[in-house]
């Protein structure tokens, strides 16, 4: 017998080397809310301070062998939480899991994260456009899982100035960006308001890396 899908649309190219894999996280998603509460209990949702001193407005926490870090010396990858001097709390399985099924259903086997961020966006929390550049090597994709509020995400090219596409993310989709793909600006737009029945009045992104 075979499990009609009803969701999961099957892996999609928005770019040479991004897949969208809409609904690939739908299944787990009360289990992953509950990873992500237990992750930030022990490593809470901050806001990180730019090295320009600005207040980022997405709240942010990590879980893995290292986490991604701002402050006033700049952006980096740390062993250990700033807030507590202890090492992040230990990436859960499932999260891990998820990860490397979506990596190779979007042709990357073998990805092995090292480092999962946790985004937390409220109403009007906004993402600006920047690269994910602070990773070791470039050749391991980068996969994301949204839950939640649904957002509109933006993505150039290889430049700031080349045009943005938009692609509004829904609560349960994974994206994963790799090759030509991997150095692309991306940001999110301000989060409208609004009430998801999983997630309330939120929307939190999983990315996963391979950071070392
Ligand atoms: C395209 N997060 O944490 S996920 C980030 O929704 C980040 O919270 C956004 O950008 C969020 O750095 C976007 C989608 C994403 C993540 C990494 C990428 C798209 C990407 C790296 C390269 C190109
Ligand atoms: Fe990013």
């Amino acid at each position: 017998m075979t499990t009609l899908a009803l969701f999961d649309e099957g892996p999609r190219a928005i770019a040479d080397g991004a897949i969208w894999l809409p609904g690939h996280a739908l299944a787990q998603d009360r289990a992953l809310l509950a990873a992500i509460e237990q992750v930030t209990a022990a490593a809470p949702f901050r806001h990180l301070e730019t090295p320009g001193g600005l207040r980022m407005s997405v709240a942010m926490s990590n879980c893995g062998a290292c986490g991604w870090v701002s402050d006033r010396r700049g952006y980096r990858y740390a062993d250990t939480d700033p807030l507590s001097g202890q090492p992040w709390p230990a990436m859960p399985t499932l999260f891990r899991e998820l990860a490397c099924s979506a990596a190779a259903a979007a042709g990357y086997a073998g990805f092995e994260p090292d480092a999962c961020l946790i985004n937390r966006y409220l109403p009007g929390t906004k993402l600006s456009l920047h690269q994910d550049r602070d990773e070791a090597d470039f050749s391991a994709p980068i996969v994301s899982v949204s839950l939640g509020l649904p957002a509109v995400f933006q993505f150039g090219g290889l430049q700031r100035a080349d045009p943005a596409q938009r692609l509004p993310l829904a609560h349960g989709d994974v994206v994963v960006w790799g090759g030509n793909s991997r150095l692309r600006f991306h940001g999110v737009l301000a989060l409208k308001p609004g009430h998801h029945p999983l997630l309330g009045e939120q929307r939190i992104n999983l990315t996963f890396r391979r950071a070392r």
